[in-house]
């Protein structure tokens, strides 16, 4: 496995960044290895963030509230074995082994957007699998309408857990139609290492269209459900948190606007860019809420 592609963003400024088909396409030519995971046409072609952003400034707060945190303590956390049990209106429930649960999967490379409710974003160079191919081979029974997840809880691994306001798990979910969507994923790693403890290993969400709360890590818990499930941030604050968390600069979080963001990494050139409705997805995805109401179901 090479992570030639890759090398060169670690130390390019993302505005001398070469296209990526150019890199691979000059790794090649050097008769360096082929890049680990084939590009998939649900990627951007952006450049991503460095690694290092992407692994230093984060928000888990099972670790602490501060970027540094997760970083700085989420090595302790225990991801091998993992397992993951899969409940509620399903053909085949059970307690799986993360092997046993994404068995059979094709891992792809997403190289996806990642905006977060607090206005920055980054590119992140993610592998994993389709959440659809994975809900097919569990088996959905009609009746599900929604799909919860959660978070492992470990207070002896994760010093973020005691005291705070939030009651653990950490719980997300989404619509069934938007857990089948092609562009949710599961990812098991980043740039074509295994996933960072401080990013959600050994498996997390990843719905690029939405806020990044939405996209929860270190999932233990898979159940389908036919109401719709209750979710961390909206349950903390649901004024400001809706259970949809579609990026949209149409409709401010009540303390502070959406319509830009400031993209981590940009270094000195960089300034706020504009955020994009459904983080640039609309394509993709504004066919998923016709007839809603964004500025109701944010
Ligand atoms: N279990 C858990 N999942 C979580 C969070 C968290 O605090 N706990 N934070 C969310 C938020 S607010 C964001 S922006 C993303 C951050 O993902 P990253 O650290 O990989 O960038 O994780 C999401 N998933
Ligand atoms: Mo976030």
């Amino acid at each position: 496995m090479s992570d030639a592609p890759y090398t060169r963003a670690d130390v390019t400024p993302q505005h001398l960044f070469l296209n990526r088909r150019a890199l691979i396409a000059g790794a090649a030519a050097l008769g360096l290895a082929r890049p680990a995971f084939a590009g998939s046409p649900y990627s951007t072609d952006e450049a991503p963030n460095s690694f290092e952003d992407i692994t230093t400034y984060n928000n888990y707060y099972e670790f602490g509230y501060d970027k540094a945190d997760p970083a700085a303590y989420a090595g302790k956390l225990k991801t091998d074995p993992w397992s993951v049990t899969v409940d509620g209106l399903v053909d085949n429930p059970g307690t799986y082994s993360l092997a046993d649960l994404i068995a059979g999967q094709p891992i792809e490379e997403r190289i996806y957007r990642f905006r977060c409710v607090e206005a920055w974003s980054m590119i992140v160079p993610w592998q994993g699998l389709q959440l659809s191919g994975l809900l097919q081979k569990l088996g959905v029974k009609p009746e599900a309408k929604y799909v919860a997840f959660e978070t492992v809880v470990r207070p002896d691994e994760m010093p973020g857990i005691t005291g705070g306001m939030i009651d653990w798990p950490y719980r997300e979910g989404l619509r069934l139609d938007e857990a089948m969507h092609p562009l949710t994923i599961l990812a098991t790693g980043l740039y074509g290492k295994p996933m960072p403890n401080q990013n959600g290993a050994p498996i997390r969400l990843v719905v690029p269209w939405k806020y990044g709360f939405k996209s929860i890590k270190a999932i233990v818990r898979i159940s389908l459900v036919a109401e719709q499930p209750v979710t961390t941030w909206n349950t903390l604050a649901a004024n400001e948190y809706g259970f949809y968390a579609n990026v949209n600069p149409e409709v401010d979080h009540p303390r502070w606007s959406q319509a830009s963001e400031r993209r981590i990494g940009g270094g000195l050139f960089a300034g706020r860019i504009d955020t994009l409705k459904f983080n640039g997805y609309g394509d993709q995805v504004a066919s998923l809420y016709a007839g809603q109401d964004l500025t109701k179901d944010y």
